[in-house]
């Protein structure tokens, strides 16, 4: 195993190990509208960079999102077909479950209500799973993806996404924590029942909503 091998083994370690401790918990829950960092979280200047290890070298023309499950339009897009698309730019927050927060985040790409509505989830959908070309997986509710911040974003602070940050095109959550923010995004699966992803898996909460502090569990 290569030095880069044995540290991801470390992290991902340490990160199990985290939730089996309940890391981070405060016990306190915020209301989004009056605080604006979420309980048990600090602020970074920096843009910390969190993965399995294996970062996708991608170029955009070999980039695909596919989709598949409980729709009646699955789509299939390049990224082509994804700069086709109305796009649009927000500017959200970041909040990851090891305790980093970074304010003022300028994303730009499709939205997911845009996807939504391409798609046409049947009435029995209720979670996502997102898929990536890492092997990474999460599931999201989809009344979490259903809103006006949720993005497939392709560009950050004016520049293309970067490969280490999930380009060339990764989602964005602003009001999850961050691991539901899937980089290097491959296919979403939309499903009537729940499932785990890789952290879910592992211990980590099914939603994930930093005010409620849903770390774990
Ligand atoms: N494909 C993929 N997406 C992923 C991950 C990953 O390992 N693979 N890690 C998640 C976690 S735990 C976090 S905190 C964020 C980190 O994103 P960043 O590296 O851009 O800060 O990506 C999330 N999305
Ligand atoms: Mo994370």
């Amino acid at each position: 195993m290569s030095r880069d091998d044995r540290q991801n083994k470390k992290l991902i370690g340490t990160k199990e190990q985290w939730a089996r401790e309940g890391r981070g918990l405060t016990g306190q829950t915020a209301d989004p509208k009056r605080a604006r960092l979420p309980p048990g979280q600090r602020l970074v200047k920096d843009f910390p960079v969190l993965d399995l290890g294996p970062q996708p070298n991608m170029i955009s023309r070999e980039w695909m999102l596919s989709t598949a499950g409980q729709i009646d339009q699955p789509i299939k897009w390049s990224f082509d077909d994804l700069m086709a698309q109305p796009q649009v730019e927000i500017v959200s927050d970041i909040h990851c479950v090891t305790t980093w927060s970074r304010y003022d985040n300028r994303w730009k790409g499709v939205s997911a209500k845009h996807l939504l509505a391409e798609v046409q989830p049947r009435e029995n959908t209720a979670f996502l799973m997102v898929r990536s070309y890492d092997g990474y997986a999460t599931n999201v509710p989809l009344s979490w993806i259903d809103d006006d911040d949720v993005l497939l974003a392709h560009t950050w602070n004016g520049a293309p996404l970067t490969r280490e940050h999930g380009g060339p095109v990764r989602l964005v959550i602003p009001k999850l924590y961050f691991w539901k923010s899937a980089k290097w995004i491959r296919h979403i699966t939309f499903m009537g029942g729940d499932a785990p992803g890789y952290w879910e898996a592992r211990g980590y909460h099914a939603v994930g909503d930093p005010w409620k502090e849903q770390r774990y569990g």
